[in-house]
């Protein structure tokens, strides 16, 4: 049988946890049940455990083991532990082992006294790439601290079928002496034995103790008194007296050599069955098993209580429009605006004029010209609104039966712009007064200045001896755009 432990740092000799994986857990140095380190598992309410994952391989078989013992006096707390299989994606496949130490039964480590837990593992089964072990301890209010070491996985190997019983092999060598067993009741005395050969004779043995004193011999006759000599040596021991009687049996001698092994007998009756230990721990939860048919429809429940109004929803789209109502009462007059820009200010208009009283005299046809009646002259450059206006007053002295036309004519800059002509056919004789007047209105640009000029001219007449103008008046008033 091959042993090989798979924990690692299992006595805790590295002075840290490594590779070991725990809670509430520490390296302590306060007592170890070898070397010089232990694990310490915090004691009281916290749930501390320690454990590792070691490799293993299907079929293999091992011995857990470890010592534990409680830090200091009091109520040791439940300590639980196991070996769990698993394969190389970490899936539970099953229990190794699992035990537990109840609580208070822990030893206390301050009088040096452990507790070894010791326990075989079923074999790991197919699949198996790691094994699990794990010490656990359970909460328990004000218990001791509990201290761990020399945690052990052994490999005691797979356990194959059993084969057929194997020829009897020889008889072994003697075993050792066992140990000495109590004194037995003396036995009856034996028959005295014939006397043996005498032996050679010994070496001598060492002085023996000195024998009691003998008894005190007659007094002798009184010699003379002789001097007195110096003290004397002591002289030899006296002989040994007679020998006393002989002493009772001594006490048996050890045992023989052991035998040779007897045939087996039969086996014996079944004993009475023992008392039920213990429950163990929990073991983890198993998997899943495979979902079961589905079961017919029940009966459909009572219908239940209205619930809650719920929220108002979303705010629908808009609807369509709907007819124009009723004009509604005129409201209140609002309050007056706040007074607006001033604009720019307006150009100012500029009045232009001339008044001529006459007269002036016109000629008559068949040779008549246009004569000159006013002229005005005007400041200014832009475009501007112009509005001219004049009047006169045509006095002719005719004879009976006349006839006469005269024009007016308004000329800017030398250029004609607008007339007006009058015409009268009249039976009586004598002078006739013909007033004219008229309005022209343009826009012009004048570059300067602008003239404007107006001319008059009898164009046609009858049995008229004169003509004449009076009471001329021009005027303009132009605006600036
Ligand atoms: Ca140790």
């Amino acid at each position: 049988m091959s042993i090989g432990d798979r924990i690692i740092n299992g006595g805790f000799e590295t002075g840290s946890l490594s590779p070991w994986i725990g809670a509430y857990v520490s390296i302590s140095t306060q007592q170890a049940h070898s070397g010089y380190y232990a694990a310490l598992l915090e004691g009281g309410e916290p749930n501390a455990y320690l454990y590792q994952f070691v490799p293993v391989s299907p079929g293999e078989q091992f011995e857990f083991s470890a010592f534990i013992s409680s830090a200091s006096s009091g109520s040791s707390p439940l300590i639980s532990f196991s070996v769990i299989y698993y394969d190389d994606a970490y899936r539970y496949l099953g229990y190794g082992m699992t035990s537990y130490i109840p609580g208070g039964e822990l030893p206390d480590a301050q009088t040096n006294s452990w507790r070894e837990l010791s326990q075989t593992t079923s074999p790991a089964p197919v699949g198996t790439a790691l094994a699990l072990d794990i010490l656990n301890k359970l909460p328990q209010a004000d218990s001791p601290a509990v201290l761990v070491d020399d945690v052990a996985l052994l490999y005691t190997g797979p356990i194959g079928p059993t084969g057929p019983t194997g020829a009897t092999g020889p008889i072994g060598a003697t075993g050792p002496t066992g140990a000495t067993g109590p004194t037995g009741d003396t036995g009856p005395t034996g028959v005295t034995g014939p006397t043996g050969a005498t032996g050679p004779i010994g070496a001598t043995g060492p002085t023996g103790a000195t024998g009691p004193t003998g008894d005190t011999g007659p007094t002798g006759a009184t010699g003379p008194t002789g001097a007195t000599g110096p003290i004397g040596a002591t002289g030899p021991t006296g002989d040994t007296g007679p020998t006393g009687a002989t002493g009772p049996i001594g006490a048996t001698g050890p045992a023989g050599a052991t035998g040779p092994t007897g045939v087996t007998g039969p086996t014996g009756a079944t004993g009475p069955t023992g008392d039920t230990g213990p429950t163990g721990a929990t073991g983890p939860t198993g998997a899943t098993g495979p979902t079961g048919p589905t079961g017919g429809t029940g009966p459909t429940g009572a219908a239940g209580l209205t619930g809650a109004t719920g929220p108002t929803g979303a705010t629908g789209p808009t609807g369509a429009t709907g007819p124009i109502g009723a004009t509604g009462p005129t409201g209140a007059t609002g309050p007056t605006g706040a007074a607006g820009p001033t604009g720019p200010t307006a150009a100012s208009p500029a009045l232009t004029f001339t008044e001529v009283p006459g007269p002036i005299a016109l000629t008559l046809p068949p040779n008549s010209t246009e004569v000159i009646l006013a002229t005005i002259t005007i400041p200014g450059t832009g475009t501007q609104n112009f509005k001219i206006d004049w009047s006169v007053s045509i006095d002719v002295l005719t004879t009976a039966n006349f006839s006469v036309i005269a024009v007016t004519r308004l000329y800017r800059d030398n250029v004609l712009i607008d007339q007006r002509a009058v015409q009268r056919v009249i039976t009586a004789a004598g002078t006739q007064r013909f007033p004219i007047s008229s309005t022209h209105a343009e826009s012009v640009t004048p570059t300067g200045t602008v003239t404007y000029q107006l001319r008059a001219q009898v164009t046609s007449a009858i049995s008229v001896t004169s003509a004449q103008v009076i009471n001329i008046s021009l005027n303009a008033i132009h605006f600036p755009l």
